[in-house]
Order: C-alpha cells, then sequence, then structure tokens
C-alpha cells in the first residue's frame, strides 16, 4: 500500500497554525513534517497543508492536516476559511517579540469568530517559540500561564530551530483532540525519539 492509500485510511485532524508574522508559524510546520530547519520551508509557502502520519499510545494512527496561514495577517480575507472546521489550533508567539504576545488575543478572537457556524470546537495550544533564545525572553512564563488560564488554552513551550518539543506539541494536539491521555513515560518518548538537532 502506498503511503497515501495508508492516510486516506486514517482519521485526519486538521490542525491550523496562527500567529504575527515572523514568530515562527512556517518554520515549527516544517520541523515537524520534515525535522529539518532551514531554507527548504520557504518553499512550503503557497501549499494550503501537509499531511504527516503520527502513533498515538494504543497504536492508534493518525493523520494530520498541518495547515500554515502563509502571509495572512490580522483582518485577512481568507483566514477564516484557513481556521474554519479546525480540529486543533497553535495559538503562535515569538518569546522574544512582545507585540506578537500581546496580539494572541485578536488571534484568538478571530479563531472563536471563524467556527461560531462549525460544529467543531477546536481545541487551542498556546505555543511560545523560540525558546532557544531563552536570554532574549520579554514574555515572562507567568503571563503565559494567566493568558493560558484565563481561556483554556493549553501552555507548550517549543524551538522550531532547536526541534525542542516540536513532535511532542503536535502529538500533545492530536492526544487532546482525540481524548487521549499521553503518560509520563510516552512524554519523555517522544521527547527523544524526535531531538533532531540541526545548526
Ligand atoms: P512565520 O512563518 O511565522 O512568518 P518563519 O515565521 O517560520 O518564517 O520564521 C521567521 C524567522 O524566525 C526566521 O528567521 C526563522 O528562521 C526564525 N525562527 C523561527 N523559529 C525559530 C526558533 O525557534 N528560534 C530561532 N532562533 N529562530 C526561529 P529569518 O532570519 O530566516 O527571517
Ligand atoms: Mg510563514
Amino acid at each position: 500500500m502506498s503511503d497515501s492509500e495508508e492516510d486516506s485510511q486514517d482519521k485526519q485532524l486538521k490542525i491550523v497554525v496562527v500567529g504575527d508574522g515572523a514568530c515562527g508559524k512556517t518554520s515549527l510546520a516544517t520541523r515537524f513534517a520534515q525535522e529539518a530547519f532551514g531554507k527548504q520551508y520557504k518553499q512550503t509557502i503557497g501549499l494550503d497543508f501537509f499531511l504527516k502520519r503520527i502513533s498515538l499510545p494504543g497504536n492508534l494512527n493518525v493523520t494530520l492536516q498541518v495547515w500554515d496561514i502563509g502571509g495572512q495577517t490580522l483582518g485577512g480575507k481568507m483566514l477564516d476559511k484557513y481556521v474554519y472546521g479546525a480540529h486543533g489550533v497553535l495559538l503562535v508567539y515569538d518569546i522574544t517579540n512582545y507585540q506578537s504576545f500581546e496580539n494572541l488575543e485578536d488571534w484568538f478572537s478571530m479563531v472563536k469568530k471563524a467556527n461560531e457556524e462549525s460544529d467543531i470546537q477546536p481545541v487551542v495550544f498556546l505555543v511560545g517559540n523560540k525558546i532557544d533564545l531563552e536570554h532574549m525572553r520579554t514574555i515572562k512564563a507567568d503571563k503565559h500561564q494567566r493568558l493560558c488560564q484565563e481561556n483554556g488554552l493549553i501552555s507548550q513551550f517549543v524551538s522550531a530551530k532547536t526541534g525542542d518539543s516540536v513532535f511532542l506539541c503536535f502529538q500533545r494536539v492530536a492526544a487532546e483532540i482525540l481524548g487521549i491521555k499521553l503518560n509520563k513515560a510516552e512524554i519523555e518518548q517522544s521527547q527523544v525519539s524526535h531531538k533532531h538537532i540541526y545548526f
């Protein structure tokens, strides 16, 4: 059976990555898709989404459709079409860029509005990217946690550059959507087996 035939039999989950320009959306999506970080990701701009198959505990295979909003900015005409019907949304900001954090409220409002008419209400993760730049952090972790608590968001920190917690992030989103609990051993396993560092 070819990969695409296998994919088509899996349950597919639509995951949309949103946030300010330059917060690292394309890097994050591409890191997850290809486990690489670098120039080739620029070519992915213009594609609607890519598919990646992952395994969850209990030998459950699921195919993630990962949608990168490309150059769409807040207020962009096509945004609601990207976000509509999403099972999961990653609200991404850059931990070194205060504005990207401030704008999350507007991104989140857009996500809720776009799904007003949808039967599916997405699971929403708050993703602080660029943790390799910890020394340049401008948003304290407790501010991040407060935003999560106030809005029912699930917290995750990642680095699309080093790959730190990127696979874990997508795995947690899929598990949360499907109501599967990941135990500590499974989380550690995904940290170890997906740690690839490219410079
Ligand atoms: P976007 O798709 O949200 O617009 P990009 O963001 O993925 O294009 O990333 C914007 C810039 O941030 C890129 O730098 C990219 O290399 C960098 N970047 C993305 N993620 C990380 C990260 O985790 N750590 C660090 N240090 N940089 C990151 P350039 O210089 O190519 O514009
Ligand atoms: Mg991009």
